[in-house]
């Protein structure tokens, strides 16, 4: 199983050098490194005789046949896109050891199709909006979203178009009645299985999250002539506001509270900031703690503006209530940890996960793996080789004991 956990770490780095930058790992939506990413993944899909096809959200797919026609299906993997600066398993780990515990099969075939599944479009870095990909699963690519415009005026359906698959076949990406479930391996990226020193854990729920832009305008003017008192800075007034984010965070427990992007528009030394443009990202476990949250940001953005002489735009990019994961399915997931040979712990998701999307069709669930140090969306994210190890014989048994038909119920 060492040598299985390695392969695993291995092909984490291996898919890490598909990047946009040379200095660091970024791969957003359908960028030019994805094509790289996909055509490693499918080789190695090949070689376990799986067939695979991009669809038309870009997602990769491919699927290992079980052991008769007609099969239910059951769907596995994560994300392949990552934030600017990333580390190298957020997302890809999830899609790595799906092919590593098939690889394990040695051609034995499951009672059910396994689909595995590399996400195009999970964090929402290009278009601002998160689930592209596994949003095309569930037949959620609308035209409002396909019309949705990057930094550079192109659209989520030209951007599709451009990577060399058609929006005429978002239809065909959609999950049919054969799926069974979804379930995703990732890291926690977050310090709670290193606190309690284990290595998997098992996500009850998803938090709910909010994510918006900001934009305080002012008025732009000569930094050596304009006196302080006759100022409409922009960025003074947001700068205020990010204080209230931080404070509001600090407010409720579980609650959580980021403003991770601010630009100042044409912004110089030696001008006042007439326009600046901030994010927000606001999650809790409990959706009326976040509702209340962000009521309570968004009115001291409408008086902090008024205070100042500013105007203050805000647009919602994303919304999504906090997400149960299917128990059945997590049962499975628990008892294969516990069978062997790890203690599993419980616990709420503070990221969001394609998971979120996918359980709004089929059951979904996750195993979560340690991330040390509790670092991630950063260059030092990690994992263990014991805690691969533990996922991929968890995962196993996972696989080989799950009954396909104990989902036939819809709960
Ligand atoms: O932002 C998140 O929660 C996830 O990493 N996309
Ligand atoms: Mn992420
Ligand atoms: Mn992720």
């Amino acid at each position: 199983m060492t040598l299985r956990a390695q392969r695993a770490i291995d092909a984490c780095w291996t898919i890490a050098r598909f990047s946009e930058s040379s200095d660091n790992i970024t791969r957003t939506y359908l960028s030019q490194p994805t094509h790289g990413v996909h055509e490693f993944l499918g080789a190695w899909m090949e070689r376990l005789g799986m067939e695979w096809r991009v669809d038309a959200a870009g997602n990769l797919r491919g699927v290992y046949r079980g052991d008769g026609v007609g099969l239910r299906r059951l769907l596995i993997g994560s994300h392949i896109d990552t934030v600017p600066n990333a580390g190298a398993f957020d997302g890809v780990l999830g899609v790595v050891l799906a092919l590593v515990m098939i690889e394990a099969f040695e051609g034995r075939r499951l009672s059910y199709d396994l689909e595995v599944i590399a996400f195009s479009e999970e964090e929402g870095v290009r278009f601002g909006v998160p689930f592209i990909g596994s949003r095309g699963l569930i037949g959620d690519v609308d035209e409002a979203l396909l019309n949705t415009e990057d930094r550079a005026g192109i659209t989520v359906k030209e951007a599709i178009e451009h990577y060399g698959v058609a929006v005429s076949e978002l239809a065909a990406a959609v999950l049919d009645a054969s799926a069974l479930g979804f379930v995703e391996f990732h890291i926690e990226q977050g310090p709670v299985l290193g606190d309690v020193g284990l290595s998997l854990g098992i996500v009850e729920a998803i938090a709910g999250q909010s994510r918006y832009e900001l934009t305080f305008r002012g008025s732009a003017n000569h930094a050596g002539t304009t006196p302080m008192r006759r100022r409409r800075d922009a960025l003074a007034g947001a700068a205020e506001w990010i204080g209230a984010v931080e404070r509001e965070g600090h407010s409720t427990l579980g609650l959580v509270a980021t403003v991770g992007r601010a630009e100042v528009v044409s912004g110089a030394t030696n001008v006042v900031p007439g326009e600046v443009r901030v994010s927000l990202d606001v999650r809790h476990g409990w959706d009326s703690a976040r509702a209340l949250a962000v009521e309570n940001l968004l009115s001291s953005a409408h008086a902090i503006a008024a205070r100042r002489g500013l105007g203050v735009e805000v647009v919602l990019q994303f919304e999504d209530a906090a997400t149960a994961m299917d128990g059945r399915l997590a049962a499975y997931l628990e008892t294969a940890i516990v069978a062997t040979g790890r203690r599993p712990h419980r616990m709420v998701s503070g990221a969001g996960h394609d998971a979120m999307v996918l359980a709004k069709r089929v059951p979904a669930a996750m195993l979560f793996l340690r991330s040390p140090g509790g670092v991630s969306h950063h260059p030092d994210e990690a994992v263990l080789l014991e805690d691969v190890e533990a996922a991929i014989a968890a995962g196993l048994y996972f696989l080989q004991h799950l009954d396909p038909n104990a989902f036939d119920t819809p709960v």
